[in-house]
């Protein structure tokens, strides 16, 4: 079978549209575009979270189905997206311009976030559709001999490229860890169009969404001699944590770009743009993409990582690229874009994300307004390597003791910034018994500390509810506290002196 779309209802009508596969011998191999076979165009607002998408332009283009299910994301077939039939579709931007719509909103699709394991992938839209209810995904496997109601934009009997949306009946025959086996009911069959078009499961009322159309043979669709319409879906049941997981993979860095004194929110998107989020007080101003091409940077696993603080002392942010081949180039910030960049320390290769000799941060620890860079060793030291304009110098020993701090799965994760005002960073600590304290700068160590917060403990690393960073937002030289949670919201909680108060949702990303 071939990746196809999936039209559903019953043969005697019209067959609605889709693009062209291409079908090899068997069930299907084609292209990416299912459809399905209908005889009845699916009720107005009917399954509105729907998507149709065209992939490519021209003669080229093809059509695909998808399922909205998170304002900005869409879930759909990773096949929908390779640029010949089998290729791989890779991480990021996609290949070909990429177009969704639902209802009357046309969106382009700016990322493709694809599974290893089966054909699914997610996409992200470039804004949010709010005016449609996403769908939920199920919990539940699919099971054989139950009904899946299947739904899509491809062609049906008799249409070659319907603009309605259209669904049908498929029974279960069997599933796999991955895939599940479907047979058209009444001549219903997943057409050209439909791939990548939800498999829903009714379910008190409401439907959730069990798998997305993948291959099929067509039978009964325009333009096909076959009969058969069976059709292989990719599961999605059981995905709704790898979803939320792909939706809040961002980078968020809190860092003051335009330079007021405010720390203006910075994402590093998983499609490799550098977005800033100006902090206007009360709120944060729309974002603003002012560097891009950074996505193998997201993971810190392929080509290395990003920094933000103020290298050459001009209140804005500079954005520091740490390669992995050791090197950290500073990019100075001149207002609307980073420049291309001036190399200032090499050797640094087995330091990107602490897993192996250390860890690095960059804040200002002596109080001239110029980042300085501090190098957490394996051995837990911490040295201070002082800014002087065109490199960091030697660095001296600050503090000892931090080993368990470097990987983030240990004991806890370090972060330093300006909490009492005095312009020099001082050293927060975050331990995985949930508390924080803040070690005092005293100009050659960090002091003892003292508790400022507690119930963080699934705030470490990410993975759980969120993560946290430190910038003064408000603008009085102390470091409020950002809280990301991976709902994609950013709470700011404003420094009181001994403790951050309990703050304000002030933007969703
Ligand atoms: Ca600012
Ligand atoms: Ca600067
Ligand atoms: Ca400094
Ligand atoms: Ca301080």
């Amino acid at each position: 079978m071939s990746h196809i779309g999936i039209r559903t209802r019953r043969a005697r009508g019209t067959l609605t549209a889709g693009i062209v596969a291409a079908l090899a011998a068997g069930l299907i191999t084609a292209a990416p575009a299912a459809q399905a076979v209908s005889d009845k165009p699916a009720a107005a607002g009917d399954h509105a979270f729907t998507a149709q998408l065209r992939i490519g332009e021209g003669d080229a283009m093809r059509g695909c189905s998808a399922a909205l299910v998170h304002q900005q994301w869409l879930l759909t077939a990773t096949s929908c997206f390779a640029t010949a039939p089998g290729a791989e579709v890779k991480s990021g931007k996609p290949a070909l311009k990429s177009r969704a719509t639902l209802g009357k909103q046309t969106v382009d699709i700016v990322e493709v976030v694809p599974r290893d394991d089966r054909d699914v992938a997610m996409v992200r839209l470039a804004e949010p559709i709010t005016a449609v209810k996403p769908v939920e995904l199920a919990a539940d496997a699919p099971e054989a001999g139950e009904t899946l109601l299947g739904a899509g934009f491809g062609r049906t009997r008799t249409e070659w490229v319907p603009n309605q949306l259209h669904t049908g009946e498929f029974r279960v025959d069997s599933t796999t860890d991955t895939t599940v086996a479907l047979t058209g009911q009444d001549g219903v069959s997943v057409c050209k169009g439909d791939a990548g078009g939800p498999a829903l499961r009714r379910k008190g009322g409401e439907v959730e969404l069990t798998a997305v159309h993948s291959r099929s043979w067509q039978g009964g669709c325009f333009g096909e001699t076959e009969t058969r319409t069976g059709a292989v879906d990719a599961r999605v049941d059981g995905l709704a944590g790898w979803v939320k997981d792909v939706r809040n993979r961002d980078r968020s860095y809190s860092a003051d770009i335009d330079g007021d004194g405010k720390a203006d929110l910075v994402v590093l998107r998983s499609n490799g743009d550098v977005v800033v989020y100006r902090n206007q007080g009360d709120t944060f101003a729309p974002g603003r993409v002012m560097s891009g091409g950074w996505d193998l940077f997201v993971t810190w696993k392929d080509l290395g990582r990003l920094y933000f603080a103020d290298v050459n002392g001009d209140r804005k942010a500079d954005m520091l690229v740490h390669t992995k081949d050791g090197n950290i180039a500073v990019r100075t910030n001149h207002g609307t874009y980073f420049d291309q960049g001036k190399h200032w320390s090499g050797g640094w290769d087995r330091f990107i994300d602490g897993s192996d000799l250390g860890r690095l941060y960059f804040a200002d620890v002596n109080g001239d307004g110029k980042a300085d860079m501090l190098v957490h060793t394996k051995d837990g030291n911490i040295a201070v390597r002082t800014n002087r304009g065109t490199h960091w110098d030697q660095g001296t020993h600050w503090s000892g003791g931090w080993d368990h701090f470097l990987t983030w799965k240990d004991l806890g994760r370090l972060y330093f910034a300006d909490v009492n005002g005095d312009r020099k960073a001082d050293m927060l600590v975050h331990t995985k018994d949930g508390n924080i304290a803040v070690r005092t700068n005293r100009g050659t160590h960090w002091d003892q500390g003292t508790h400022w917060s507690g119930g963080w403990d699934h705030f470490i690393d990410g993975t759980e509810l969120g993560t946290l960073k430190f910038g003064d937002a408000t603008g009085d030289g102390k470091a409020d506290m950002f809280v990301h949670t991976k709902d994609g919201r950013v709470a700011v909680r404003t420094n009181r002196g001994t403790y951050w108060d309990s703050g304000k949702v002030v933007i969703t990303l």
